[in-house]
């Protein structure tokens, strides 16, 4: 934040809206304007220092605030009007508090005495969004305005980072007040931690050398932490192996050899049995979410838990912490390293990594060509993936595509994949996508995306040819909702209740890009794909969608089933590891 500042000067609220956005930096929003937001609308159009893009719909405003958010480490924001506009953002700031994602979303809202009236698009949104925001304030008074923003700021980005929702009356927003910047914040109970209590990583310092089957059990908070450099000096310094969950992939490099790949539901034979058969999950900015526990009571059954995490909240909800550190990830491996270099005693874990180091050698995570010589949809994003590099932003959707691509992309480097991985939300791609390259403008950003997800908002699109934001987009189209299918297959008899979108007949998604304002490319011969991919990447003046016609049975494995335990763990239909070496 820049120097506090006061003036006389007399603005309106909607200038002085536009001013805070100035002081905090913010250089890019996301939105569409509408009766409630329009006062802020008209002097948003005179700023030299903000960018306003008019996307087509306010889920997608949202999505690339997100997206905006994940790669540039600064706060995302979006705006929309009141009501229906306001209401559209619900998904992407749920989106942004289980993903833990700092945004700011502007709102406008109903005259102040109109509220309560079922005023014309009034809709709570505050109350509505109250349990998904961090925090979330109704502004009534012009002058509340400068405060407001910049505690929106702060807390967004702050502790562990989140949506943050203010909503503005339209009189306020016509009314003049004097602009007074805040010199300090008035935010009673909020102080987050970010040192740890050294007792206790002395604590976990102790475990860990008394250990003998420990586990480095990695979670998003490392990324949003940026403590990938301290990871891999943690990891280096102890040799014990490493798993990165969904959220963390390219904390720590895949190729490394102490890395056992992403635990959970599809996780990998040796990350699942890492954590199965662990004696100390050293857990960092993870959550136990249900998706890595699986049957939570079944869930690594013989081990001690040391937990750190920023948000005392998250300590001990799923999983009791034996040893629970608060604290910023970044500050907590930082001291674990420095502690675990003061002592000669090291674990004794030899027997362990032999043991998970063969795991991984015998069951790797692989597919199989489809014998109809049509397109494996696994083999397109491998191919995506090596012929465009560790140093892309990858952007999904939710679903097999998303799977396939946490299993298949080069996950080398911290912060180079967007995904929905909390609320799991179809739509989520695109417009990511695009938020990711309005803020690395010079980096190749590809979405990889479902037949079905882009359906939801691949109207994105059009923003993208509009405003010069040329991303690319693969539409992995299996002409149906893949995931739901598999599930179908596996668990209800083949019976395949609506699942089919018949998307080999309509949309035509070449002529649909085209129609956007986008170059339209298609490959359903496997002997496509390279030239697809090469075409895709020579171009960087225009938006490209690129479909590829895969085959439709292909399905993600490995695979526990909802709701049992990891053991049951199936690397193909009706196919489970041999867990050979039990005598650990
Ligand atoms: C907004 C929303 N609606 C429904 C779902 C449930 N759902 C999860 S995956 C999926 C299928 C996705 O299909 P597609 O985009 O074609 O991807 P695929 O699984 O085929 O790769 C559905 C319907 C969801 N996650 N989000």
């Amino acid at each position: 934040m820049s120097e506090p500042q006061s003036t006389a000067d007399q603005l309106t609220g909607a200038q002085s809206l536009v001013r805070s956005l100035e002081e905090v930096g913010a250089d890019v929003v996301f939105g569409i304007p509408g009766g409630a937001i329009l006062p802020a609308y008209d002097p948003l159009y005179d700023s030299t220092k903000v960018r306003h893009i008019l996307v087509r719909h306010e889920q997608g405003a949202g999505h690339a605030a997100e997206g905006y958010a994940m790669v540039t480490g600064k706060v995302g924001v979006c705006m929309a009007t009141s009501g229906p506009g306001a209401t559209n953002l619900v998904t992407p700031i749920a989106d942004a508090h289980m993903d833990s994602v700092p945004i700011v979303a502007i709102t406008g809202q109903v005259a102040g005495p109109s509220i309560g009236t079922d005023a014309f698009q009034e809709a709570d949104i505050r109350g509505i969004t109250m349990p998904i925001t961090k925090h979330s304030f109704l502004v009534t008074e012009a002058a509340d305005i400068p405060a407001a923003i910049a505690s929106a700021f702060h807390i967004a980005s702050t502790g562990r980072p989140g949506p943050v929702l203010v909503d503005i009356t339209k009189d306020a927003l016509q009314a003049s007040a004097g602009f007074e910047w805040p010199r300090t914040l008035d935010l009673p109970g909020y102080r987050p931690v970010t040192k740890p209590h050294t007792k206790q990583v002395r604590e976990a310092a102790k475990l860990i050398t008394a250990s003998r089957r420990p586990v480095l059990y990695v979670g998003g908070g490392v990324v949003k932490a940026g403590a990938a450099k301290e990871l891999k000096e943690l990891a280096e310094l102890t040799g014990i192996p490493v798993v990165t969950t969904l959220m963390a992939l390219g904390v720590f490099p895949d190729s490394h050899p102490q890395n056992m790949g992403m635990p959970g539901m599809h996780g990998t034979v040796p990350a699942v049995g890492a954590l199965q058969r662990s004696d100390l999950l050293i857990t960092l900015g993870a959550r136990f979410d249900d998706r890595v526990t699986g049957k939570l009571s079944s869930f690594a059954p013989g081990a001690k838990v040391i937990h750190a995490d920023i948000d005392p909240a998250e300590i001990s909800k799923n999983r009791t912490a034996d040893v629970p550190i608060v604290g910023d990830c970044k500050e907590v491996i930082a001291e674990l390293v420095t502690l675990l270099r003061s002592t000669d005693t090291h674990p004794e874990i030899g027997e362990w990594v032999h043991y998970l180091t063969d795991l991984k050698k015998r069951y790797p995570t692989g597919f199989e060509m489809p014998e109809d010589g049509s397109l494996s949809p696994q083999h397109v994003i491998k191919r995506i993936g090596e012929m465009t590099g560790p140093d892309a932003y990858y952007a999904s959707g939710v679903g097999q595509h998303q799977m396939w691509s946490a299993h298949y992309l080069p996950w080398e480097l911290p912060g180079r994949w967007l995904n929905s991985g909390g609320l799991g939300t179809m739509g989520y791609c695109v417009p990511a996508a695009m938020g990711a390259k309005v803020g690395k403008p010079d980096s190749v950003v590809w979405g990889i995306d479902g037949d079905g997800c882009f359906q939801m908002t691949n109207q994105e699109l059009v923003t993208c040819a509009l405003e010069g934001i040329p991303v690319k987009i693969a539409v992995i189209n299996n002409q149906s909702l893949g995931m739901v299918r598999q599930w179908q297959t596996l668990f209800y008899g083949s019976r395949y209740s609506n699942t089919d979108l018949k998307t080999n007949r309509v949309p035509d998604f070449q002529k649909l890009a085209e129609a956007m304002g986008c170059v339209g490319l298609r490959a359903e011969d496997p002997n496509d794909v390279d030239a697809v991919i090469d075409k895709a990447l020579s171009i960087d003046d225009a938006p490209v969608v690129v479909e590829f016609v895969v085959h439709k049975d292909a399905m993600v494995w490995p695979m526990v089933a909802a709701g049992t335990s990891n053991d049951e763990i199936k690397v193909a239909r009706d196919m489970a590891p041999i867990w050979d070496g039990e005598t650990l």
